[in-house]
């Protein structure tokens, strides 16, 4: 009964039904038994969609730009998702909402364009929640047969690289008004950027941010030359473990673009520098290894839940306060408390 409900939520949103696309992506996101019956029907339709990911600090003109993006994607033939995520804190939630009310607004003009669907969503405030409900609705969304996909998040450290790894194409945005100072320009944020964009370039100080980033890219060139940088830690580890194929290593020098996204300047040559990025990653062999980076990434991260969900089903709540004690008055070291409740565990497995 429940099966064949959704399975016909699933036909829904193969046939980009908007509702049914709805449905699914509020189910996704809830994560629990609907969320994994409708990706097992969803995934095998998956593996379509271009994945751009835009990140930036707040108010960079992310939500204005992706608006600008989705319009010229259409006009150019192909539809548009876009996931806008809200990593919600109580430290942030003013600011987030503004960002939401924005969204809402763009989507209320959009709405006639069957070729753009709209997702905000939040991230409840974990950083593997996010990554979690972000690759969900991509899938739900790839699935539903949209083209291009852009994910848009705010730039609040791992999330970025966390998403970079959930994405073929990731654009950052900076904004003028920093000057010539490198410190300003966060750490991390080249290696991550196939594509860098100075958004309002109407403000003083445009062409001075486009050399600063310029030169900084001719610093470090060999920080574009691999999709690893793409996975985390434990993703490395599986692809190594898993991979026969060899990591292409085709270099990829990041565009700099100049935008003002409000007056839609300088959105042809992001998406030319977009199509470029494209035919470099289906040239290269690199496309493929950025869809291997992510399956893994996706598979650790699952399996990363999976197993300590597990271990805490059958760790007795009693041992982990003893542990917990023992831990607070200098008795045991984290290390040795590590092997204890593994021991703990492994033994009611076997017993
Ligand atoms: N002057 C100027 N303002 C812009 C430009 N792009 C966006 N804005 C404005 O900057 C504000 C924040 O934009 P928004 O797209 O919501 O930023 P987000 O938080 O990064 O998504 C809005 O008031 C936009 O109208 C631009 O190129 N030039
Ligand atoms: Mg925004």
């Amino acid at each position: 009964m429940m099966e064949r409900a959704y399975r016909a939520l699933c036909d829904g949103v193969l046939r980009q039904e908007r509702r049914a696309i709805a449905r699914a992506l509020s189910l996704a996101e809830e994560e629990g038994a609907a969320a994994q019956a409708i990706i097992a029907t969803l995934f095998p339709h998956t593996g379509r969609a271009h994945l751009i990911g835009i990140t930036g600090a707040p108010g960079a003109g992310k939500s204005t730009l992706v608006r600008a993006l989705a319009t010229a994607f259409r006009a150019r033939g192909s539809t548009v998702g876009i996931i806008a995520v809200d990593p919600t804190s109580p430290f942030s939630g003013g600011a987030i909402l503004g960002d939401r009310i924005r969204m809402q607004e763009a989507a209320g003009k959009w709405r006639p364009d069957p070729g753009i669907f709209i997702r905000s969503m939040a991230s409840r405030g974990s950083l593997g929640g996010l990554a979690r409900a972000t690759s969900d609705a991509i899938q739900v969304l790839d699935a539903a047969g949209f083209g291009t996909i852009i994910v848009e998040t705010v730039g609040a450290g791992q999330a970025e690289v966390d998403v970079a790894c959930a994405v073929h194409t990731t654009i950052v945005l900076q904004v003028p008004g920093m000057g010539d100072d490198i410190q300003a320009i966060k750490a991390g944020i080249l290696e991550i950027a196939d594509i860098l964009v100075v958004n309002k370039a109407d403000r003083d100080g445009a062409d001075e941010m486009v050399a600063t980033l310029d030169a900084m890219l001719d610093l470090a060139p060999q920080a574009t030359e691999t999709t690893w940088q793409h996975a985390t830690a434990f993703g490395k580890a599986m692809l190594t473990a898993t991979s026969a194929v060899v990591e292409p290593r085709a270099h990829w020098r990041p565009p700099v673009v100049k935008t003002i996204a409000t007056r839609n300047e300088g959105v042809d040559d992001l998406m030319a520098a977009i199509s470029r990025h494209v035919a470099f990653l289906q040239e290269s062999g690199l496309w493929a290894a950025r869809e291997r980076a992510r399956l893994a990434d996706e598979l650790c991260r699952r399996l990363g839940d999976a197993v300590l969900r597990r271990f805490a089903a059958r760790m007795p709540v009693r041992l982990l306060s003893e542990v917990m004690a023992q831990l607070q008055a200098r008795e045991i070291n984290p290390y040795a408390a590590v092997r204890r409740l593994l021991a703990a565990a492994e033994g009611s497995n076997s017993g």
